[in-house]
């Protein structure tokens, strides 16, 4: 197949594309490198210094043999979306293309707005591409578990059947965010909806949890190919960031009480999930979500897991709560269903203590340039802890 990974540099395009590309098939990165350039203005770059994508796909194609194409170019013009399309033809689209911070997001207005225009346009325009273009192209999505929220009932994939006056029928399922990154992701899914029922697309909405890990086996191949690893407070997500703190000697940031329950999957899970999509593609006039996550556990449970594979690794590792900067239920039911990529053949990998060990080996290697003033929140949206929370603005 011939696939095209938009946001190719990033923490999941990167291994995307070299795993397409190592099984044989035609992939075009594309990325404007807009993580990295939010990374430098806001003091969060990542802890492993990673080549740009053209230097990266040089060493990947060295390596392996296998050719990754590179277009560096902006997903929000149109222009440049339309030659991508109809020059590459693509049978699938992996769009990854967004501003994936819930905390960058919840900055100020800038932030806002440009986490919504990119992250709408890039959809919009990928969604306008393919009908002008390529009509049959498979859109595979990547939106997150985030967009369902915490609600008290349980959590379907994607769709609810509703009863009401003695009548019933199907809808998407309710969605209300913690954060304006995760509202956009509900904006691009009523989008893609949208399209679906206009325009016969055919669309793969992954409802994705927090992906962890810094090992495939392609990135495994040099050090220069590992995928980007942020512990900071904008970038960073809870596993990151408290494998980071464990190796650096500093307390685990729980956030408010720890008992927020979330869907995680390993990295390598996320690269199965993706191919298992683009292998098995929907009709037109299709919209599948499927939830995207192996296991939940709550910010407690990790950081406990955490806690005792360090101290069994000699590491002196303490737990501290700290006044949540985000507001979100700290103690709430959270029972997804995650049936529909088992069904299609996913075989887990789970955050065994063994897992937790190699990362926090992986880590120790790069300690000495851990910045601990990165490590507490820099941004608070919860307006009972926002004045004192919140110690520095980052913009
Ligand atoms: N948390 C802590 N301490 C920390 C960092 C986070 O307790 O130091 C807590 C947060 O308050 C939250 C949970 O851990 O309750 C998860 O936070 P996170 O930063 O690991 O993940 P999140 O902001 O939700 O975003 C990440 C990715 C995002 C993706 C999302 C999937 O950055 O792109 O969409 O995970 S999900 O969480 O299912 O919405």
């Amino acid at each position: 197949m011939n696939i095209l990974v938009l946001g190719g540099d990033g923490y999941l395009g990167w291994p995307t594309s070299m795993h397409f590309a190592t099984r044989g098939h035609e992939v075009l990165a594309v990325d404007n490198y807009l993580r990295r350039t939010i990374a430098r203005q806001t003091d969060s770059e990542a802890l492993i210094p990673t080549p740009n994508l053209q230097k990266r796909a040089e060493i990947f194609e060295a390596v392996s043999g296998h050719e990754v194409q590179v277009e560096i170019g902006d997903c929000t013009n149109y222009r440049f979306m339309e030659r991508i399309f109809s020059e590459f033809e693509p049978d699938a689209v992996v769009h990854y293309a967004e501003q994936p911070s819930a905390p960058y997001s919840m900055i100020g207005y800038e932030e806002a707005r440009e986490t919504l225009n990119n992250n709408l346009n890039a959809t919009l325009n990928v969604i306008h591409a393919v009908k002008e273009h390529v009509p049959d192209c498979h859109i595979i999505k990547l939106g997150t578990m985030g967009e369902y929220g915490t609600p008290d009932i349980d959590i379907p994939e994607g769709w609810i059947e509703i009863e009401h006056n003695g009548r019933s029928d199907e809808f998407l399922f309710p969605r209300q965010t913690g954060s304006l990154y995760h509202t956009t992701k509900i904006m691009d899914t009523d989008l893609l909806w949208f399209y679906v029922r206009m325009n016969d697309l055919r669309v793969t909405d992954l409802m994705q949890g927090p992906v962890y890990g810094l090992s495939t086996p392609e990135a495994d191949m040099d050090d220069r190919l590992v995928p980007n690893f942020h512990y900071d407070d904008i970038f960073g997500t809870a596993v990151n960031r408290f494998l980071t703190q464990a190796v650096a000697g500093v307390p685990l940031t729980v956030y408010g009480e720890g008992g927020q329950i979330r869907g995680y999957l390993n990295i390598n899970d996320t690269l199965q999930c993706v191919e298992l999509a683009a292998e098995n593609p929907v009709d037109p006039g299709e919209l599948r979500i499927l939830n995207q996550f192996t296991e939940t556990f709550s910010v407690n449970e990790l950081a406990e897991q955490v806690q005792r594979v360090g101290n069994e690794m000699g590491l002196s590792v303490d737990i501290q709560h700290i006044e949540n900067p985000r507001q979100e239920p700290e103690d709430h039911r959270y029972n997804p269903d995650n049936s529909g990529l088992l069904e299609l053949g996913l075989e887990p990998h789970y955050m065994t203590d063994e897992v937790v060990a190699d990362m926090l080996e992986r880590l120790l290697q790069y300690e000495d340039r851990i910045e601990e003033d990165r490590i507490l929140p820099r941004v608070s949206w919860n307006p009972e802890t926002e004045e004192e929370e919140a110690s520095e603005p980052v913009s």
